[in-house]
């Protein structure tokens, strides 16, 4: 028990956020060396806010540090004259204001998560963690019914921008709403929500208010902002952002090599978040050191985080007791006798289903940069 969260007749106020006491009073936090001088997450521009991961104190990021990415305008609109529109393959095709979709039944949900293009170029901060407030996609689709033929549900912002097509030899553009979509099956389960609220409060305009698709354990994109439209249809949607601009392609079987035959070039759309682990704090505490760092997957149960100081053995970190299955997991390493100077740390999570998060090295036949869950070394200096 984290005693800073008991008031004085002891009895608990307010749950702690983080409920391992990395973070006491007194501590210091140890300077990273690897940061790069043009790093400047203070700085955001309209279309990207980082998160500075040096500054994480818990489970939720606040709403004013929350990252955010947008590829076209954020739009300004009138959240009491917002309508959300069904349609396509539903027996009750509508639309839906936020109050209308605030009367059904409601559901939180603690959601982690990365945009695919998070990487060490970013220092990691294309991720967040907040609690979402929204009503289940399946509940609506239900209420709405929705037709036997029906097999993907595609989500419209309500931004909107000039968009790439490459067909064969032509490349041109054509202005289209941002949009995204998933299969039914996935549609159906309890976890997707349209949310209205994150850590308590109305949605931000960064982060899509008055309403947005929250996909628990998915990559960021999948996350559809401002929603303005989900329309049931049968065939694929195969809209830029759902099957050019997300997908990876690596290298399965064979040498690797690419003129290799036997390798196979496999592309795929982006989806659930693939493991990662990342450490963002060292602090010093007494004579120990705290390395406190997140991971972020698809809901899979963890089975471990381990540090790795230098050239040592992989040692484990302890994950916190606040974690959820669908939140980011901090972890905390107590680093006993760090001698002054400049040291490499590293960790390495492994989820219940044998999953281990890769080397930058097995990272090596991945040919498009979406998807780096490599391990992720820091520099730091004890002093
Ligand atoms: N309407 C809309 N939704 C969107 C986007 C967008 O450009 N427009 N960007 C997506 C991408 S690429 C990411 S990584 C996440 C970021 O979510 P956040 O802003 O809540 O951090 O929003 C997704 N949802
Ligand atoms: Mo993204």
């Amino acid at each position: 028990m984290w005693l800073s969260g008991m008031t004085a007749a002891g009895v608990l106020a307010t749950l702690p956020e983080w409920a391992t006491p990395a973070l006491a009073q007194g501590d210091a936090d140890v300077p990273f060396t690897d940061i790069p001088a043009t790093f400047n997450p203070t700085n955001p521009t309209n279309q990207t806010r980082l998160l500075d991961i040096r500054k994480i104190d818990g489970m939720l990021t606040p709403k004013e540090q929350f990252f955010a990415i947008n590829h076209h305008n954020r739009p300004d609109i009138d959240g009491a004259a917002h309508r959300v529109k069904f349609t396509g393959l539903l027996n009750k095709p509508t639309e839906l204001s936020v109050a209308d979709l605030k009367a059904m039944k409601s559901n939180d949900v603690v959601n982690g998560y990365e945009c695919s293009g998070n990487s060490p170029r970013s220092m990691q901060g294309l991720s967040s963690c907040g609690k979402f407030t929204g009503v289940r996609l399946s509940a609506v689709l239900k209420q709405l019914g929705v037709k036997p033929s029906a097999r993907e549900v595609v989500f419209f912002g309500t931004d909107h921008g000039p968009q790439d097509v490459v067909f064969r030899q032509q490349t041109f553009k054509v202005e289209q709403q941002f949009a995204r979509s998933i299969n039914m099956e996935h549609a159906m389960k309890p976890e997707p929500l349209i949310a209205w609220a994150l850590n308590g409060d109305p949605l931000t305009k960064e982060q899509g208010f008055p309403v947005r698709l929250v996909m628990p354990g998915w990559y960021g994109v999948a996350n559809v902002k401002w929603l303005a439209e989900v329309h049931v249809q049968e065939e694929r949607f195969l809209g830029n952002y759902q099957a050019r601009w997300y997908r990876t392609m690596r290298g399965v079987g064979g040498t690797g090599e690419e003129s290799d035959m036997q390798t196979q070039w496999v592309e795929n759309e982006i989806t659930h978040l693939q493991l990662k682990s990342v450490i963002a704090r060292v602090r010093k505490g007494g004579s120990a050191h705290n390395v406190i760092g997140f991971v972020l997957n698809d809901g899979t149960p963890i089975k471990s985080v381990e540090v790795k100081v230098d050239n040592g053995s992989w040692q484990p970190a302890k994950l916190d007791s606040g974690n959820s299955q669908y939140s980011w997991k901090l972890f905390t390493y107590k680093w006993e006798g760090a001698t002054p100077g400049e040291h490499t740390l590293v960790s390495r999570v492994t989820d219940a289903s044998g999953n281990v998060q890769p080397s930058a090295d097995d990272l090596k036949r991945k040919k498009t940069f979406l998807e780096d869950n490599g391990q992720f070394p820091r520099k730091v200096m004890i002093s």
